[in-house]
């Protein structure tokens, strides 16, 4: 009895030297799990700088909160993804998780968010049904579906009649090639091939080979942000960029990471995605001068990804009042809307998606830099594979 006074003493005494331990009450962990070596390296860096720059910009403390911000590279190996989301959640005790670069990594991290009720977001990965692997999953970055559909209406509405496609071979190629076919042939289109490269090492020259025989009106490409580039010097060594098939993609394969790069075989290339550096908006001109300013490079739409899941994080935190129940901030972040350096946004409260323009865009020189540059814009887009959800 006696111990246990003096105990209860000692804790307020401490508490009021300010000794209480700051873990338990002042502090909000948040575990980022990217790749930050390895061939989608782009990926984390991109990323963490635009994670950290808005910690820079919205100051480290929120609700009465400081917000500690901890990066871990995965490597881009989803066994490495799992024991590193679990070292967050059960050592660090963390109260959100963030970040996953391709689709494998957060299929990897989903069974440890929903069993920790830790909110995840996901800033990058993009297959349609990673939603449906965590209540916990929020996601900031797209869907492939979300960016395809509009493509393909693109495509039918402007004169092309027989297509290709050409994929990465695993989750979000899968959904762009499905959802293309299925969106432009019921436009009146015809697909003549889907072709499947594989993710690790693509080698793309007997892919293009069929495609140079077959001379389809044009070619529909996903590869993962980071692959473009290699994409691009094959599509012109095999002279594709001569043989008047026109090539349409979603803006993964024109990555604003590694555009400027490409060289001038990439004008005219015609995408669809939801973000690019040159959208002209206040919100993206700050956001892109910044982040040249604290990065010396060009943000693509993996930083925006990035960005706008520590705003959701922040945002969350003042709506349940520095509360980090997982349940609650969950509840806080379903619905909330904002406008991005991308354009308005919504989290659907139905679906964890986000609902945001998506923009038709063309490679063109802007002030002696590749952009793309947007011409067309469809407002409001929801992931259409869970349409029937509603929110
Ligand atoms: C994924 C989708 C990855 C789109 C990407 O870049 C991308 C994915 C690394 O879901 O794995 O641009």
């Amino acid at each position: 009895m006696l111990r246990r006074q003096f105990l209860a003493a000692a804790a307020v005494a401490a508490a009021l030297a300010g000794g209480l331990p700051a873990q338990a009450q002042q502090v909000a962990k948040v575990g980022l799990v990217l790749p930050m070596t390895g061939p989608f390296a782009s990926t984390g860096r991109q990323i963490e700088a635009a994670a950290r720059l808005y910690i820079a910009q919205h100051g480290d403390t929120v609700a009465g909160r400081k917000i500690e911000l901890l990066v871990r590279d995965d490597t881009g190996t989803p066994d490495v993804t799992r024991r590193l989301t679990q070292e967050l959640v059960v050592n660090e005790k963390v109260s959100f998780l963030g970040g996953f670069g391709l689709t494998p990594l957060a299929y990897a991290a989903a069974p440890i968010a929903t069993q920790g009720k830790v909110p995840a977001i996901v800033m990058a990965a993009a297959t349609s049904a990673i939603t449906e692997q965590s209540p916990f999953f929020v996601r900031t970055s797209f869907t492939l579906p979300q960016a395809t559909v509009v493509m393909a209406d693109w495509a039918a509405k402007n004169g092309v009649k027989k297509m290709m496609s050409l994929v990465s071979d695993y989750g979000p190629g899968i959904d762009a090639e499905k959802s293309f076919k299925d969106r432009f042939t019921a436009a009146g289109g015809e697909s003549v091939g889907e072709l499947r490269v594989p993710l690790r090492n693509p080698d793309f020259a007997p892919f293009l080979q069929r495609v140079v025989d077959a001379k389809p009106d044009a070619l529909f490409v996903f590869v993962p942000s980071g692959v473009g580039a290699q994409f691009m010097k094959q599509f012109v060594e095999r002279g594709l960029d001569k043989s008047g098939v026109k090539l349409l993609a979603t803006g993964d394969v024109t990555d604003d990471d590694i555009l400027n790069d490409m060289g001038d075989a990439a004008l005219g290339v015609i995408t669809s995605h939801h973000y690019a550096a040159a959208h002209q908006s206040p919100e993206n001109k700050a956001f892109v001068d910044a982040f040249r300013k604290a990065s010396n490079a060009r943000p693509n739409f993996m930083a925006v990804g990035g960005w706008d899941g520590m705003h959701v994080i922040y945002e969350a935190l003042k709506k349940t009042g520095g509360s980090t129940d997982g349940t609650a901030l969950l509840d806080a972040m379903k619905g909330m809307s904002w406008t991005s350096p991308r354009g308005p946004v919504q989290i659907d409260a139905a679906t964890r998606e986000m609902v945001q323009n998506i923009y038709i865009r063309k490679v063109e020189k802007v002030e002696d830099e590749l952009h793309n540059v947007e011409f067309a814009t469809f407002e409001a887009v929801k992931d259409p594979t869970k349409a029937a959800k509603g929110g």
